[in-house]
């Protein structure tokens, strides 16, 4: 690994969450990002990433907000996000930070600093974002963290109470894609299966591997059902038969399909005896015993728009060939989430076909590109986290509500959580406005602490909304190693030119402000960035090594630019298979071993929104509701084709799939009529929190009543001091719901959304999302506001 300079011609290689590439460099600069050769269903991702690379969204040289600096941090145009910038040495950004953070931290407490940091980053196991800032703000006292994800919280918090295991270890224990061509005859796919998203991997992506298992299963007879309100959530690589749903009722369905189970005798009486637990408690609720309602397929009908017999006959195929219930991790991103993850089990349960493998109960086919591969990898080492001294975590996705209500108290899996009075955020690697909900009211409540600093090598919305910025390299610019869940491949990530100006990296920013804060050698361990790589390279090989697995050396490995690790031997803990064949042998590690279609622990908590055994509850909004009446289509914000979440936006591949230079907007051709849209239009999206501007794509792969606008689209408000103004580039977060899912895993509610469309009529607004800042100079002393002159020079 070296780090000389170079600026001859030169080809490195390097690995990212969608996908392995060769980058060619010349005269300092990349010119071309080619996936590897072996990569067979390569992502147009990578490529596209060149176009971004000269944009003027690069952040070039520290930076510190306006009206923070003048002690004027709140007032109208200098309202975080609206405000100009000063351009700083990093010396005098650094000693802002560190000192401003030391004066917050002293004053309020290191409960004050919410250092949660929820986000993506890039790939690369020493300079993952979240890692060094968690490292860096543990050592510093300690910070408020975050608990769960965006992606999965609901499935993370009900999964244990009902199979056991940890949040998200039902990724390891779901059967494998190789087992369903092998032995499964029925696929009944909740979500569908989107293949866009089988681009991504957390952590990276060695190989995508999904095309040939899709084949196998074609050639093998199995049937699919795409049940979903997406045509394409399927690949026509299978043979599939489409339920498109009305959005956020699944769990009708699914209790339309147990019923008519138990209705006809075709459930498994013995499995359900002696598999489970509350399987009679959960047949009263589904046959009318509770409530007078029976959950039967005339009931469910309305609620889901799929005729009745439908139903009928897909529940008696699943009960007479090897099915399996699969789940897709969207449709917990949505109010009582938990439910249709539970009633996918139970319905699961109910035929029987656990103990085959390849059948039985999965999830996440459609999510990424790992699930269904392996069950596991191999141990790799990470950069060691201290003890967070702070006890204190909130729920992620309820960053609003904390900001909003200090000393406010929720409930959270059976406990009380106080939110603490948080003065300081830390982001680094994430993008809050991209990733979270309802944003007007997340840009009010942005307002309210004293302090954000943003790590960033991009001018996105966060960094704009933060008070000091510190520009960092990106993942092409330093040297890692990439390792991600459930892929066996070690992928070398090479250095392929010098980061611009005076961008720095993650780790340097933190060694900085550690230095100042007087914990400098403890948090670089007196190691350079390369150093470490090769440390934690090293460490990975003698773990390893002791377990009988030999890697390269690290020289060897680096020229090779990647190894394959075989994959650990051993059914994974809580194997739903081995349990159901033998549950003696094998329990669950629920307090009964069994599966729990009724829990004693959830029921205890006393939640009405999540009681003790599934329950159909409509969602706050569907199109069922008497909110339909004023917003009659469910926006469905998914995630995009040609990025990651706001990854690269700016680069080819996103700009591409752009219409009207805006994020597209998917809507049915009767929708479309009824408003006099076409294609190539641009559309106002509104509800009551907010609007924005699409580009439209009529397309009859969305069933009626339902649009689809995916996340990511960089957050471009016209006004950004003024709340709620129109947002111009297609960002579906200024439209969806921000709300816990239960009070059970409070996870996010993204896709429990209605809004309306009109066609836009006036002058359409420029994008200026990729615009950087105004900026400012400024005269006269550097003082964070409201902190002392001891501070402001970083003696802590
Ligand atoms: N409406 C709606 N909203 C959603 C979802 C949805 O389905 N619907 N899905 C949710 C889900 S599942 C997720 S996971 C979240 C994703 O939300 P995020 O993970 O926050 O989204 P990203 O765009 O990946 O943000 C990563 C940021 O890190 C920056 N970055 C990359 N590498 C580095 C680095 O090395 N250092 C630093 N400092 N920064 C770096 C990137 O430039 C980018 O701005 O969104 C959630 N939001
Ligand atoms: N290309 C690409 N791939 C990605 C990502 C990305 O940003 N880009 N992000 C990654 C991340 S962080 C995550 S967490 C995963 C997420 O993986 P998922 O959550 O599975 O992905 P989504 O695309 O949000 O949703 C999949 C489909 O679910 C359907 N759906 C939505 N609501 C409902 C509903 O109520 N009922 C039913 N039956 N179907 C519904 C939608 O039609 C949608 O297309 O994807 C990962 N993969
Ligand atoms: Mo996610």
């Amino acid at each position: 690994m070296s780090a000389e300079r170079s600026d001859g011609p030169k080809r490195t290689t390097t690995a990212t969450h969608w996908g392995r590439y060769d980058v060619e460099t010349k005269g300092g600069r990349i010119v071309a990002i080619d996936p590897v050769a072996d990569d067979l269903e390569p992502s147009p991702i990578g490529p596209g990433i060149v176009a971004a690379l000269g944009s003027r969204a690069r952040i070039l040289r520290p930076a510190v907000r306006r009206g923070w600096l003048e002690g004027r941090p709140r007032e109208g145009t200098h309202r975080r996000g609206a405000d100009e910038f000063v351009e700083l040495s990093w010396d005098e950004a650094l000693d802002l930070a560190a000192g401003s953070l030391a004066g917050l931290r002293d004053r309020y407490g290191n409960d004050s600093v919410f250092g949660g940091s929820y986000g993506w980053g890039s790939s690369g196991r020493f300079h993952h974002a979240q890692s060094q800032v968690h490292r860096f703000l543990a050592m510093a006292g300690g910070y408020t963290g975050s608990l769960n994800s965006y992606s999965c919280a609901a499935m993370e918090v009900i999964l244990p109470h009902v199979i056991g295991g940890t949040g998200f270890s039902i990724l390891g224990r779901t059967p494998r894609l190789d087992e369903i061509a092998a032995n499964c005859e029925l696929v009944v796919a909740f979500g569908g299966l989107p293949v866009k998203n089988r681009q991504v991997n957390d952590g990276g992506t060695g190989l995508h591997r999904t095309q040939p298992f899709l084949r196998r299963c074609r050639d093998a007879g199995v049937r699919f059902v795409n049940v979903s309100p997406i045509r394409d959530d399927m690949s026509t690589l299978v043979s599939a038969e489409w339920l498109p749903l009305r959005p956020n009722t699944d769990v009708a369905l699914m209790m339309a399909l147990a019923h008519t189970l138990i209705a006809e005798d075709r459930h498994d009486k013995e499995f359900l005896a002696t598999r489970c637990v509350g399987f009679g408690r959960l047949e009263d609720y589904l046959m009318g015993a509770v409530d007078g309602v029976a959950k039967d397929a005339e009931w469910a009908a309305p609620i889901t728009e799929i005729p009745a017999d439908v139903i009928q006959n897909l529940a008696r195929s699943m009960a007479e060939r090897r099915s399996l219930v699969t789940v897709g991790w969207s449709i917990q991103r949505a109010d009582h989430g938990e439910q249709p993850y539970w009633m996918a089990v139970a319905l699961a349960a109910m035929t029987g076909w656990m103990r085959e493998p390849g059948c039985g109960f999965g999830s996440g086919y459609g999510s990424m590109q790992g699930i269904g591969i392996e069950r596991a990898r191999q141990r790799i080492a990470a950069l060691p986290q201290p003890d967070n001294p702070v006890d204190v975590a909130i729920p992620v996705a309820r960053i609003c509500d904390a900001l909003e209500n200090p000393g406010a108290t929720i409930d959270y899996d059976g406990r009380r959580i106080t939110f603490p009075d948080l003065r300081a955020i830390y982001w680094c690697g994430g993008n809050p406005f991209h990733h979270h909900q309802d944003l007007n009211r997340l840009v009010e409540a942005w307002q309210r602490p004293d302090l954000v600093i943003v790590n960033e090598s991009w001018w996105t919305a966060t960094a704009k909304f933060a008070d000091i910025i510190f520009p960092v390299a990106t993942f092409l610019e330093r040297n890692d190693f990439a390792a991600g869940s459930n892929d066996p491949w070690l992928c070398a990530q090479q250095k392929a030119c010098e980061p611009p100006r005076e961008c720095l990296t993650d780790y340097e920013v933190f060694c900085r402000l550690a230095d100042r804060l007087g914990f400098g050698s403890r948090y670089s361990e007196e190691r350079s960035a390369d150093e470490w790589v090769r440390h934690l390279y090293e460490k990975t090989r003698q773990t390893l090594g002791a377990d009988g697995v030999e890697l390269p050396n690290f020289e060897d490995f680096w020229r090779r630019g990647r190894v394959k690790m075989p994959t650990p031997p051993g059914s994974p803990a809580g194997d739903l298979v081995a349990f159901a064949r033998d549950p003696m042998a094998a329990p669950l590690a629920t307090p009964s071993g069994r599966i729990e279609l009724f829990s004693a622990t959830v029921d205890g908590f006393r939640y009405d929104d999540c009681p003790g055994h599934p329950v159909w509850m409509e969602p706050a909004e569907w199109l069922g509701s008497p909110l339909a009446r004023r917003f009659s289509l469910h926006l469905i914000s998914n995630q995009p084709h040609m990025r990651l979440h706001s990854q690269y936006d700016h680069g080819g591949a996103s700009q591409a799939s752009k219409v009207a230079d805006r994020e597209p907007i998917r809507i049915h051709p009767l929708d479309a009529a009824a408003r006099g849209i076409t294609s190539g239009d641009i559309a106002r999206v509104f509800n009551d929190r907010g609007a924005c501007l699409a580009g439209v794509l009529v397309d009859d792969a969305v069933r009626p009543g339902v649009v689809q606008l995916s996340t990511g689209a960089w957050f471009d408000p016209a006004e950004p001091s003024t709340a709620g103004s129109l947002e111009r580039h297609g960002n579906p977060n200024v439209l969806t719901l921000d709300k816990g899912t239960s009070r059970l895993a409070q996870g996010p509610s993204a896709h429990t959304t209605l809004v309306d469309v009109e066609r836009w009529t006036g002058e359409a607004p420029c994008v200026a999302a990729f615009d950087p800042p105004h900026f400012a100079s400024h005269q006269g002393e550097l003082r964070p506001p409201g902190v002392g002159r001891a501070h402001a020079r970083g003696v802590s």
